[in-house]
Parts: C-alpha cells; structure tokens; sequence
C-alpha cells in the first residue's frame, strides 16, 4: 500500500501548518509564527504533485490552497486571516502596529501584496495563459503586475520605511512583503534597483534569524533538484 500523504496523519501537535516550501503565502505565516516564537509541526503539500487536491485536503480548506493553520483544534486557512488570527491569539511581539495610522499602513501593504499582487500572477493563473496565449505572455503579465505593486509599495512606503516597513519595527507589513520580493527576483526576474525603499526594507528582513528559518530551502519538504 501506498504511503498516506502527509496530511492524512494523525497529529498530536497542537499547532499544524500545512505548507508548501515554494508558496510564498505559506512563507509569510512560517516568518510570522517564528518572529513570534510559536512552535508549529509542518505538514507539507506538494503542489507539484496536485496534493491539493486531495480529498482529505479539500476537508480541511474548500478552496485547496495552502497555507492552512490548525490551532488547538481551530482551522484556519488563508494567510491575511490566520496572521489576524496570531496577531489575537499571541499578542506577544505583535505584528500590528497600535497606531491606526501605522496599523492601516501595515494591512495596506499586506492587502496589496496578497490581493493585489500574488494572486494575479499564480501558478495555476500563469498556467492558463500559457495554455491559451504563450508562455512569454504569461512571464510579461507575471512582471507586469509585480511592478505595478512593487511601484505602488515604493511610493506608499518611502515616507514611512526604516528599517522595516514601517519605522524600525518589523510588522505585519514586513511578513507579507519580505517573501514577495525574494520570489519576484528569483521567479520574475524583477529589476529592483526601481525599488530602492522596499529592496532596504527587504535587506533588513533577510538579517533576521526568523526569516532565514522561514526561507523555502530551509523547509522540510525543500527539494534540492529544484533549487539547482
Ligand atoms: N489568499 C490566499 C492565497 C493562497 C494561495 O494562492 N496559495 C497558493 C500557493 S502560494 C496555492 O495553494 N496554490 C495552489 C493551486 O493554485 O492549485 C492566501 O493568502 O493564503
């Protein structure tokens, strides 16, 4: 018989993520529960492999997507709702600023980058115009609509970046930010010398032990022969 995937397990771990190494929504919620010193056990997805849609992971998320985290029995999937989830379950080294001026900045940027950027350029949309059009326009759209964010991000951001994001602080800004930058270089080829504010932001990111145990060569599921 077969192996189970992953996810099939029984687990008695009280926190649970299931991730994909290579998805960058998964990334901003590894950084987010390491920056916060919350344990998790690591259940991996392969999205190469179409585990997404296996039954027993359409129970767990509908919409076949990771990240999904499970806490204390509490399922939650999508990754702008479970950092909310964090940010009020373990307040300790909060990623929301308590300023409402900073606070909105933080969930602009979050927005932008998970609804306005990453979804309009994911593999299965990539995918489809491939199929239908050409695979050079299917790598043209993925950069246009990078930069088009990416521009957004450095204007909104110029005024108010230190070495985060926002100020010296690392918020949740940060956590959604930091993974879409290192994935518009390695996978899009984005010329980020344009970018001069949020490359900085993203150099102080890549300092942290948090995030350099959040990166997708460092996963379990991490495979060598892609990374080459
Ligand atoms: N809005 C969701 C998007 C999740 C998402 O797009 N996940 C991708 C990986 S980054 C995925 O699971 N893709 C599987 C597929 O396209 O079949 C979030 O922020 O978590």
């Amino acid at each position: 018989m077969e192996d189970a995937p992953s996810f099939t397990s029984t687990s008695t771990s009280t926190r649970v993520l299931y991730s994909f190494w290579l998805s960058s929504c998964s990334w901003r919620v590894r950084f987010a529960l390491n920056f916060k010193g919350l344990e998790y056990e690591y259940k991996s997805v392969d999205l190469f492999e179409g585990e997404q849609f296996n039954p027993e992971f359409e129970q767990i998320n509908p919409l076949r997507y990771v990240p999904v985290l499970i806490d204390d029995g509490i399922v939650v999937s999508d990754s702008l709702a479970i950092l909310m989830y964090l940010e009020d379950k373990y307040p300790e080294n909060q990623l929301l600023p308590i300023d409402p001026c900073k606070r909105a900045l933080a969930l602009q940027v979050a927005s932008i980058v998970s609804c306005s950027i990453q979804p309009l350029h994911m593999n299965s949309v990539l995918e489809s115009i491939k199929k239908k059009i050409s695979e050079e326009d299917s790598s043209t759209w993925a950069q246009t609509v990078i930069n088009k964010g990416f521009l957004a991000l450095e204007m909104l951001l110029k005024d108010f970046a230190g070495r985060y994001c926002i100020g010296d602080d690392v918020s949740m800004a940060d956590v959604f930010l930091a993974p879409q930058i290192s994935i518009a270089m390695s996978r899009f080829n984005i010329d980020m010398s344009k970018y001069p504010t949020i490359c900085k932001v993203y150099e102080s990111c890549k300092a942290l032990p948090e995030f350099q145990a959040s990166v997708p060569e460092r996963q379990p599921d991490a495979k060598k022969s892609v990374i080459a």
